[in-house]
């Protein structure tokens, strides 16, 4: 049965990785299910709207990672929305798979230092696919 995965990258942190994440997603979508598509889109509106329009963006959020059988996020640019959503799929049990770049960045030591998380440092992106098989059951 395919998988149910709540994709986590950068919205506000930054956008430079935007195509990585289209790409990463169009790869788990082969076979299984993106519940967070909109993370890989190009025109992605980055403007506060308000908190009213961001409360309806944080309880979608927060119901689609509770409905999700694991997390994979792209963690190359730091992101607080990233960083949350990892902590509130680690306090409900959700698998938590952490990407990032190496030749680019250092990962936080509270993703790093935390056992729960299953951390996967790249040098290039082909390298993050044969990773994804086994996280998605592939191989
Ligand atoms: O702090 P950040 O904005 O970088 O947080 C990014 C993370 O929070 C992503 O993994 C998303 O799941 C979530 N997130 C942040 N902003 C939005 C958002 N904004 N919509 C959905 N999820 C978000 C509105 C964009 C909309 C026009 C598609």
């Amino acid at each position: 049965m395919a998988l149910k995965v709540y994709f986590a990258g950068s919205i506000r942190g930054g956008r430079v990785d935007a195509n990585l994440y289209r790409r990463m997603i169009e790869y788990i979508q082969r076979n299984d299910v993106v519940l967070t598509e909109h993370v890989g889109k190009s025109n992605l509106n980055l403007i506060e709207q308000g908190r009213e329009r961001d409360a309806r963006i944080y309880d979608q959020d927060t119901a689609w990672l509770c409905d999700s059988d694991v997390l994979i996020g792209e963690c190359t640019c730091p992101s607080l929305g990233v960083g949350y959503e990892l902590a509130y799929a680690e306090a409900r049990g959700i698998p938590c798979h952490i990407f990032y770049d190496r030749t680019k960045t250092q990962l936080s030591a509270m993703l790093t230092g935390n056992p729960y998380f299953h951390i996967h440092p790249y040098e290039r992106e082909e390298d993050i696919y044969p990773v994804m098989d086994k996280i998605l059951g592939r191989s």
